[in-house]
């Protein structure tokens, strides 16, 4: 996987969103061009070539021919004088900074060739400006002032540095099936990145990672995805969702999640465990396995799911005790167990989001609001109390809240 998927795009609060339409189709068009000139390929340059049109509004960017883009960046890299702020402005350092991030971020040589085919088409005055911007993005040359334009722009390119430069945590997610490993995926991003439903859903590995800060854009290529997340800031994670291991019609599954887990490949296990499936069997052999053969220094964390659906005649309490024994029968000493409702807790990001919630998920809202708000069903308390951010009520009572904040505190403590 190549480093940028883990890139933000600088397009909230992008200078060029107010530009002219017309200004802003040329621009797309040079970005275009350019990146199938000087990346061609790449994925990561393409998507986000096409992310930058559909943020810009710009639907039909045609590519441009040789003559059409010296005209363009010609044009475009001009000094202007613009009536609505009184001054001159120029989108050139803009352009500079997009081209140079789509099609050479991270390569200081590629960088270098992209704006030697740019600068002859620069007027004279304007080359060494362009030169500097070089250095201030690849060797973090002090600004000095110039690039007042950009200012924005090169701000999101050291997030993006100091980010990148993050150890990568990998976080396996294995269950039996339809536990509620995509969902809690789907909820830990609160997008639904992943499919997720009440059948054999996941039929092969999937990762997604976090990215360092909100774009709006969910990047995918082929089986990986990569978006912003609020609640996994600070950490640079990977989750690797797999395929249940228990399905009678897919026996395939059970092998690709085998070869996954006996590869090594992650520095920590969730392994996800439905509160309506404790006691049945088919998690004993899966358990067997994962501890015979996950590399010995990654922990697991137990995500003890869907306890949205117990009633009266359950304890959640007297559950996780259960739970616990039985781990401590396999030898697991202090078994590390994290209640949560990732159906609840989803709603619970969702409106802490603002995402609006359909017609029948606010009924469902409203209903887990007084359930999880009576001391039997309120997760919040198996969590330390003095770790857990400030979120709304049922955000914390759902258990989300403290899951998120165990796994990135295991996270950093697995980056020190
Ligand atoms: N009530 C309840 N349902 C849940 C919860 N989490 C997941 N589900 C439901 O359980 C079903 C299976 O969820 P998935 O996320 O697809 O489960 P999975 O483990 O990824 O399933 P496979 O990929 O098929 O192994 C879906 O209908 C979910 O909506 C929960 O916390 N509570
Ligand atoms: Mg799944």
């Amino acid at each position: 996987m190549l480093d940028n998927e883990f890139l933000s795009l600088p397009l909230i609060g992008h200078p060029m969103l107010n530009a002219t339409d017309i200004a802003k189709s040329d621009y797309i068009s040079i970005l275009k061009t350019l990146v199938n000139m000087f990346a061609h390929g790449n994925t990561w340059s393409d998507a986000s070539a096409a992310a930058y049109a559909e943020y810009f509004g710009v639907l039909e960017a045609r590519e441009l021919s040789e003559s059409e883009l010296a005209i363009n960046i010609r044009n475009l890299t001009a000094d202007r004088f613009s009536f609505r702020t009184f001054r001159i402005t120029t989108f050139r350092h803009l352009l500079i900074f997009d081209v140079l991030f789509l099609v050479a971020y991270g390569n200081e040589q590629n960088g270098r060739t992209v704006t030697d085919f740019i600068l002859p088409l620069l007027r004279k005055k304007h080359r060494k400006d362009v030169l500097k911007l070089i250095d201030l993005l690849y060797n973090t040359a002090s600004h000095d002032g110039k690039f007042m334009s950009a200012k924005h722009l090169i701000g999101c390119w050291r997030q993006n540095s100091r980010f990148t430069e993050l150890p990568l945590t990998h976080i396996l997610v294995t269950a039996t099936m339809s536990a509620g490993k995509s969902t809690l995926i789907n909820t830990l991003f609160g997008d639904d990145v992943f499919a997720a439903r009440n059948e054999v859903c996941t039929d092969r590995t999937q990762t997604v990672c976090n990215k360092p800060f909100r774009d709006g854009v969910v990047y995918r290529d082929g089986d990986s995805s990569a978006l912003f997340s609020e609640s996994l800031v600070g950490s640079r994670l990977c989750l690797i969702d797999t395929p249940g291991v228990n399905s009678a019609r897919y026996p395939a599954h059970r092998d690709i999640t085998r070869t996954t887990i006996a590869a090594g490949q992650y520095d920590l296990l969730l392994y996800i465990i439905s509160a309506t499936q404790i006691g049945v069997t088919d998690d004993d052999a899966h358990l067997r396995y994962v501890l015979a053969k996950k590399p010995p220094n990654v922990s697991i964390v137990f995500v003890l799911n869907k306890l949205d659906t117990f009633n009266e005649d359950d304890s959640v309490c007297g559950s996780i005790d259960r739970l616990r024994d039985r781990l401590i029968e396999y030898g697991i000493a202090e078994p590390l167990i994290c209640p949560v409702s990732a159906t609840v807790g989803r709603l619970a990001k969702k409106d802490y989001n603002n995402v609006p919630l359909s017609e029948i998920e606010s009924v469902f809202y409203d209903a887990y609001i007084e359930a999880f708000g009576t001391p039997e069903l309120d997760l919040s308390v198996y969590y330390p109390h003095e770790t857990v951010p400030d979120k709304p009520p049922l955000y914390l009572q759902s258990g989300l809240a403290g899951l998120e904040q165990t796994i990135l505190q295991i996270s950093e403590g697995l980056q020190r």
